[in-house]
């Protein structure tokens, strides 16, 4: 079971369907979490569609619901998760909760707090934040013990944030400049030691200890997804593994919220069995291989729930789809 787990969500709300801090908190609270949720937007539906309506949260007003919670003394949480941010300007002050959450919590007991961050900014070559925000996340991976735990990019973010390219026989474009400008397709696919070598960039250059690559076609594999994760050992190197999962033919909004959200309770769940929750926290022992890794079990865990809900998903849709057709 996953243990007692307090969470402050930072994540989109959007009044009908499952993306953001919907589908976050409901994973969350569907494994007995408890769960606290700053909402960085409030909009009709999530910005897919062709229109939306709706505001951004001021990054004042993200402050300030911070202010009152510390006021409140309501900050005992142990994970924070943050996902979209709309604008440099609120995640300036999201990193700034996480680097208050951090001090005050390892002050008591290292390792004890985790900041979970996906940095959501688009996917498939097609990027749907601003350039400021994608500096802003670059500059947040590189803040390091004040900088989140693990992240979880899809294949397109881990691009932009490393400067690897996963796909081509380009070189590495070191500030990511060059990619922005590469004419990225639909349905380009990367080469699995280029994703290494980019979750490397990311664990030496940024320092963060983990990262789970949350999807992404690599050449050759037709019909799966990789989900690629790696853990930093204390001396620098990394265990690195490869889950495969099938594509399913559907098209889906807030899997990696859901992913994320499933990631928090499953991984403080693996922490607690391997026994590290109580020795050093959210860290592995060095010695622990790379499918023995805790990141690696909840994976493992995570992926097989998003397989099952989402081909009862994609049945509920045909389903709908022929009684649309039919009537
Ligand atoms: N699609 C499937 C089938 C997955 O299993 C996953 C992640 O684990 C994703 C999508 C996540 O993709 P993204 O992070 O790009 O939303
Ligand atoms: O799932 C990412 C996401 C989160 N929040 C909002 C979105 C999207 C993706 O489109 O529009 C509001």
């Amino acid at each position: 079971p996953v243990p007692e787990t307090k969470v402050l969500a930072v994540a989109s709300h959007v009044v009908y369907g499952y993306v953001g801090n919907v589908m976050a908190t409901f994973c969350m609270q569907a494994l007995g979490c408890e769960v606290a949720a700053i909402n960085t937007v409030n909009f009709s539906n999530h910005t897919g569609y062709r229109q939306f309506k709706g505001t951004r949260t001021p990054p004042e007003e993200i402050r300030d619901l911070y202010k009152g919670l510390t006021n409140s003394y309501l900050l005992d949480f142990d994970v924070l998760l943050s996902g979209y941010i709309p604008s440099a300007e609120a995640l300036h002050e999201v990193a700034l909760i996480a680097r208050d959450l951090k001090t005050r919590r390892e002050v008591m007991r290292p390792g004890s707090f985790f900041w979970i961050l996906d940095p959501v900014m688009g996917d498939q070559g097609r990027l749907y934040v601003s350039e400021e925000l994608v500096k802003g996340y670059k500059s947040v991976m590189r803040s390091g013990q004040e900088g989140p735990d693990l992240i979880v990019p899809n294949g397109f973010e881990l691009e932009l944030i490393s400067g690897v390219h996963l796909s081509g026989s380009t070189s590495t474009g070191e500030d990511g400049a060059e990619l922005e400008r590469r004419p990225t397709g639909d349905n380009y696919e990367a080469t699995l030691d280029r994703v290494k070598e980019a979750i490397e960039v990311l664990h030496k250059r940024d320092g963060i200890r983990m990262i789970v690559a949350t999807s992404v076609r690599i050449q050759g594999k037709q019909g799966v997804l990789c989900v690629v994760g790696s853990e930093k050992k204390s001396d620098g190197s990394s265990r690195c593994f490869v889950i495969e999962v099938p594509v399913l033919d559907c098209y889906f909004s807030g899997t990696g919220d859901m992913f994320a959200g499933l990631m928090v309770g499953r991984l403080r769940e693996a922490c607690q069995n391997a026994g590290t929750l109580d020795k050093h926290g959210w860290a592995s022992d060095d010695d622990v291989s790379a499918s023995e890794l805790p990141l690696a079990k909840a994976t493992v865990k995570v992926l097989s729930s998003m397989g099952a809900v989402l081909e009862k998903t994609m049945k509920a849709k045909d389903e709908e789809l022929e009684k649309y057709e039919s009537s």
